[in-house]
């Protein structure tokens, strides 16, 4: 990537500012309490910390969540070896419209070209997706994960992280289904045929990063996101109390949780999924490993009965979820003139 092409540059609103100060943070949650017993008033105190979180910041960090730091290292050493190949080899596992996993550098958020590259990997493999976004199309289709020849490393890697990543998502999940007044598994069912995935992000020095994002604002579309961020930085959030974009300072070892759509579907609006972006930087590269927590592709995703009753009644119908992010992936491919697919169209 070298001068900045204008398909990157955002909208005067949405340029970013690189002189922001520092402000109180997203709360920093602390797992350890998990390791005692459910009944205690530590695991209580962890519930409503966790509860509180989603409520009032839609995001959190955790700490002592038991994933080895190996493991990180490891995915975080092969993602960096991987992006250093040449374009031709990277190219070699490029993504298409067919196999939407792999590769790419080209990917479009609210219709602005994302200062970054990518490499896109399925927890389960093969994983399930309808095979068009089309509602009448019943085909289904099968997504492989497709893996450099040069560097078996990141295949290794990548299977290690995702079973990690995936013991996090479910202790999260019961933490946020406890917190909601439900079961403590009454969320893990969903996940059984899950189409979670892991992205390796790259975002490449920029000249302009005043004009550009990494990744322009967005919502995630899945349940929940953990993200490992680099000691860069970068990552900033909407703070839902005055929609100020607040940077999130790299915490060694930690992970960074958000609700997604679904979360906020869910709990009918209880947990709102909030607007995040990615700033680039001039000098330095930055490396960030988000896990994206999806639920099987048949999900019909709406708010969960236990939750609405006459006063509170169903704030969303339900929408089938493979539709949904196939429809949402086609802005991925090309500059669509119209807003991409989001949860307020199923609102009621
Ligand atoms: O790199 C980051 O900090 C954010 C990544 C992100 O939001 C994404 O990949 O969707």
């Amino acid at each position: 990537m070298g001068e900045v092409d204008p398909a990157f540059i955002q909208s005067l609103e949405h340029q970013p500012k690189l002189d922001i100060t520092e402000a109180e943070g997203i709360p920093l949650i602390d797992l350890s309490p998990l390791n005692s017993s459910d009944t205690g008033p530590e695991f209580s105190n962890l519930v409503a910390e966790i509860g509180n979180a989603c409520k009032n910041w839609g995001f959190f960090q955790v700490i002592n969540h038991g994933v080895p730091l190996k493991c990180r290292e490891k995915i975080e050493l092969a993602a960096r070896k991987f992006f250093a190949l040449s374009k031709e080899e990277k190219k070699k596992v490029g993504r298409d419209e067919v196999n939407p996993l792999g590769y790419y550098d080209t990917e479009h958020t609210k219709n602005v070209r994302d200062w970054k590259e990518v490499f896109d990997v399925t927890v389960m493999n093969p994983t399930i997706i309808p095979a068009s976004h089309d509602p009448e199309d019943k085909e289904l289709k099968e997504l492989i994960n497709q893996w450099p020849e040069n560097l078996p490393e990141l295949r290794e890697a990548c299977e290690e992280y995702a079973a990690e990543m995936e013991k996090l998502a479910y202790k999260i999940l019961e933490l946020i289904a406890l917190s909601l007044g439900l079961p403590k598994t009454r969320l893990n069912g969903f996940f059984k045929d899950n189409t979670s995935y892991i992205r390796l992000n790259h975002y490449p020095p920029c000249p302009s990063p005043h004009l550009v994002l990494g990744v322009g604002r967005h919502k995630d579309a899945g349940a929940l996101s953990i993200l490992a961020q680099d000691e860069v930085g970068g990552l900033e959030v909407k703070r839902k109390t005055d929609g100020e974009w607040i940077l999130v300072k790299p915490t060694p070892n930690a992970y960074i949780v958000n609700v997604g759509d679904i979360i906020q579907v869910w709990s009918n609006d209880k947990y709102e999924s909030v607007e995040h972006r990615a700033m680039v930087n001039s000098e330095k590269e930055r490396f960030s490993i988000p896990f994206f927590v999806h639920p099987a592709h048949y999900t019909w995703v709406g708010p969960l009965e236990e939750l609405i009753n006459e006063q509170n009644p169903a704030k969303y119908k339900a929408y089938n979820l493979g539709k949904f992010i196939t429809t949402r992936k086609r802005s991925n491919y090309k500059k669509l003139d119209v807003e991409n697919i989001q949860i307020c169209h199923f609102r009621i």
